[in-house]
């Protein structure tokens, strides 16, 4: 195995904000710890809780708070025989961070060159420009470029390009301070913010996803089977496929072009225009397609599946969205009827998306709404957060995931976590929520069991081998910067994870080896959630 031995003193990498709370946890029963310039001198000592078994990470123990050292400057967190990380405190430590967060969405570009310029040394050639057939129509051949590449493989699929969209339309919504800096790419104008750029890149593909003739729109598009995992996307030259349409792909089209027709109007009204009606030809689909059974892939597609047999929640998402953009009574009448399904109301998934159409509800405005359904909805988001925050206070590394959901792809869990965290300190200035969330993203920057940055690019142990074609074959040495891993699964998903990790705590299964697509993939979705949470603290 090529993973590096984790120090037994963690810490965020990158670093702490200078006025919040800062922990650093170790994983051995140490007693005292000292923080230290990198040259020695010693700014703070103090001694540690009282280690404990912990369960989830197989590991003992302690944790050590050095809340009180507010001086900006460089550090690391000493023990008698171990050195952490060297970290900053500083008022805004997270500036490239999100930066290098938000510029992955341009890395995961297709259908143009990467130019040297933007790219760096992660330039390549136009990939996947040409048409798609449409399956089991051999002779339909519609044009299927643009877009972001879904993750490490090439596929473009419609529910995941939905969730990446909202996040970071929110994280615009909620934070605009933190996109006034430029990225920059190739559409910068500093009229537009660089994030709606970026975002529209994918709107422009998303619409080829559009049955023209029914409004209904396709799962995705993807050729019959991944190609191997040394192919750059320009030469990936298989055929490519829109695989048939689903109820759960028109749904989250619905909400996403709405989304997008309320956001672009103030920069763009005749883009919005054509989102709207994008839009409302995929809700009469909706309407005229009530009962539609759940996507399988079609028997010769072996690509990824997306698949998800419950509507309820994207239908709601849409019709919320809907509502919000138009005021248009007739969507609240349909998502007040939705809304009694039986769905998760306060998930971020790609499969589970009641959690958008809740927020688009309490985002509406005030004197549109239903004031029984919204205390009810806000209540539960409050509550939710409330769970959330008790069970970070229990464990033991300050995140609210429970042993059964390291599963695939577990750090998105973990920033869509704390993006609850987040709305919840939004509607009610409670600073607990924000001190959670901000528990969540130190975990996901090295303070966890295996002492390493899931993000490329960021931390002194960060992320180099991730489950990515263009970092494989491109011949260069560091990884696609600013793509954040899948994390530990602990169902063990994947070849590679089968042989080397078996019998190991929850948290333990995860291993920075390019052949574990279900520990150590990245994906659109996944660094979406994080922009959002970054954006928290770049704006502040
Ligand atoms: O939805 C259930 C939830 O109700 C349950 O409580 C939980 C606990 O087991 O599991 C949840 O299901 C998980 C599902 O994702 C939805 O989150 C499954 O365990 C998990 O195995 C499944 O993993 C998905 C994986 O494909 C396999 O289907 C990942 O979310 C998804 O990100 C990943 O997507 C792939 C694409 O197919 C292809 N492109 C790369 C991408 C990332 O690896
Ligand atoms: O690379 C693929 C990755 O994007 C998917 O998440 C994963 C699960 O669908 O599959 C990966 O492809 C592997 C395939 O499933 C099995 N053979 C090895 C492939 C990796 O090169
Ligand atoms: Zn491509």
């Amino acid at each position: 195995m090529n993973q590096i031995e984790a120090r037994s003193i963690t810490v965020n990498q990158i670093g702490y904000p200078s006025g919040d709370k800062k922990f650093a946890i170790f994983t051995e029963p140490y007693e005292s710890f000292q923080i230290t310039s990198e040259s020695g001198e010693i700014f703070f000592s103090g001694t540690t809780s009282d280690s404990f078994e912990d369960k989830i990470s197989g590991k003992t123990l302690c944790t050590g708070d050095f809340s009180t050292l507010t001086t900006c400057g460089t550090y690391q967190v000493k023990t008698n025989n171990s050195v952490s990380s060297l970290f900053e405190i500083s008022d805004k430590p997270y500036q490239n961070l999100h930066h290098g967060l938000l510029k992955a969405f341009y890395y995961f570009r297709c259908g143009m060159e990467l130019d040297k310029h933007y790219a760096g040394p992660w330039k390549h050639l136009a990939c996947h420009t040409s048409k798609g057939i449409v399956y089991g129509e051999p002779d339909r051949k519609l044009d299927s470029s643009g877009g972001w590449h879904d993750a490490g493989d090439y596929g473009k699929y419609t529910v995941a390009a939905a969730k990446a969209i909202a996040d970071l339309i929110l994280a615009y919504e909620f934070y605009p301070d933190a996109f006034k800096r430029p990225i920059p790419i190739p559409e910068t104008d500093n009229l537009m913010p660089d994030v709606l750029h970026e975002c529209r890149y994918e709107l422009e593909w998303l619409f080829k996803m559009q049955d023209e003739h029914t409004g209904g729109v396709f799962h995705k598009l993807t050729t019959l089977k991944f190609p191997g995992l040394d192919v750059m996307p320009e030469d990936d030259l298989a055929e490519l496929y829109f695989s048939p349409i689903s109820s759960t792909a028109t749904g989250t089209f619905t909400a996403i072009m709405a989304v997008a027709a309320r956001v672009y109007n103030p920069f763009d009204s005749s883009f919005s225009e054509r989102c709207l009606h994008a839009s409302i030809l995929a809700a009469d689909w909706l309407t005229n397609n009530p009962d539609f059974p759940g996507f399988k892939n079609p028997s010769e597609v072996t690509t990824g599946e997306y698949g998800d047999y419950q509507d309820s929640d994207e239908r709601f998402w849409a019709m919320a969205e809907l509502y919000r953009t138009t005021g248009n009574k007739k969507y609240h009448a349909s998502l007040k009827q939705l809304v009694l399904e039986p769905f998760e109301k306060y998930s971020l998934g790609w499969k589970h998306v009641g959690g958008y159409g809740t927020l688009a509800y309490l985002l509406t405005n005030q004197t549109d709404v239903d004031a029984s359904l919204y205390t009810e909805l806000k209540a539960g988001l409050i509550e939710e957060a409330n769970v959330l925050v008790t069970q970070s206070d229990m464990d033991g590394f300050l995140i609210s995931l429970k042993e059964n959901q390291y599963i695939w792809g577990s750090n998105m869990l973990v920033m869509n976590h704390a993006m609850i965290l987040l709305v919840a300190y939004h509607f009610t200035g409670n600073t607990k929520y924000e001190a959670a969330a901000l528990e969540h993203l130190h975990y996901i920057l090295g303070r966890n069991v295996h002492d390493i940055s899931f993000v490329t690019g960021f931390g002194d142990r960060s992320v180099m081998h991730h489950h990515h074609r263009p970092s494989v074959a491109d011949k260069v040495a560091d990884p696609v910067p600013g793509l954040l891993s899948g994390g530990p699964d602990r169902g063990l998903n994947d070849d590679y994870v089968k042989e080397h990790l078996r019998g190991l705590a929850p948290a333990q299964c995860f291993v920075d080896h390019e052949d574990s697509y279900s520990t150590n993939e990245v994906t659109i979705y996944w660094n979406s959630p994080a922009v959002f949470v970054v954006s928290h603290w770049t704006s502040k």
